[in-house]
């Protein structure tokens, strides 16, 4: 999979890209991520991207002459589907199905705003959707766009080792994690739950079902609600 990034801070992305997970991906090639600086495709000798809004108010709006070209450089010569997504509170929430669908594009071209945001038009002519991580708002898009990366990664083919931890992971489940421990066995006077001593992997089994339905029934019931609910529209309840 291809990611292109365009950002006024590329250097915010160096360890991230470098770093566990994906910097493996990035090696093994299963992952190939383009930063660029939106400042390289401005054509004035101060590399300006911001203005004053039209209309008034405080802030600066980025504008639209290097956004535009950045976008067409950087999609010149990529596949048609390529998806150009935009960075915004206004976008829709993030979330493993919108993941999911990410994944499976072979490429996609990020775009991280600042100040107050990018000129309108910029998204009319150039952006095809806009994607948020949630309700609150950052000072860029670049926090979002490795959030999105970072979640995307994890469904490409390879790029996590076990397939299987992939796939228990939870909202892939429709569930909550179970709880995990690991030695020592006992801390600060709180056991491990026998059964993980027991070596009954099918005891195992069932008791993390049960601790992953009670942990989401009691942190998130509105995973639950939801799942019924698709259930109860393909009919296999
Ligand atoms: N931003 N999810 C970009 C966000 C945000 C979010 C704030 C993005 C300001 C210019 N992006 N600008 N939440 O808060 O995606």
């Amino acid at each position: 999979m291809w990611i292109g990034v365009v950002t006024i801070f590329p250097e915010l992305f160096g360890e991230f890209l470098q770093t566990s997970l994906i910097g493996r991906a990035r090696q093994s090639g299963k992952l190939e991520v383009e930063v660029r600086d939106l400042r390289d495709f401005t054509d004035d000798p101060h590399r300006v991207v911001d203005d004053e809004p039209y209309g008034g108010g405080g802030g600066m709006v980025m504008t639209a002459p290097p956004w535009l070209r950045a976008v067409r450089e950087l999609s010149a010569g990529r596949s048609p589907s390529l998806r150009r997504v935009l960075l915004s509170p206004q976008g829709r929430r993030l979330d493993d199905a919108k993941v999911q669908e990410l994944a499976a594009q072979p490429e996609l071209l990020l775009l991280c705003g600042r100040y107050e945001g990018i000129d309108e038009r910029v998204q009319q002519l150039v952006v095809d959707e806009e994607v948020s991580i949630g309700d609150y708002v950052l000072s860029g898009g670049e926090l979002p766009a490795m959030v999105l990366i970072e979640a995307v990664s994890r469904c490409v083919p390879g790029v996590v080792q076990q397939a299987s931890s992939v796939e228990r992971d939870s909202f892939r489940t429709g569930l909550l994690d179970h709880p995990h421990y690991t030695r020592p066995a006992v801390v600060e006077g709180l056991p491990v739950p026998p059964v993980l001593l027991s070596g009954d992997h099918a005891a195992i089994e069932r008791w993390r079902q049960q601790e992953a339905l009670r942990a989401t029934a009691e942190k998130r019931p509105d995973l639950l609600a939801a799942a019924q609910t698709c259930k109860s529209q393909d009919g296999t309840r």
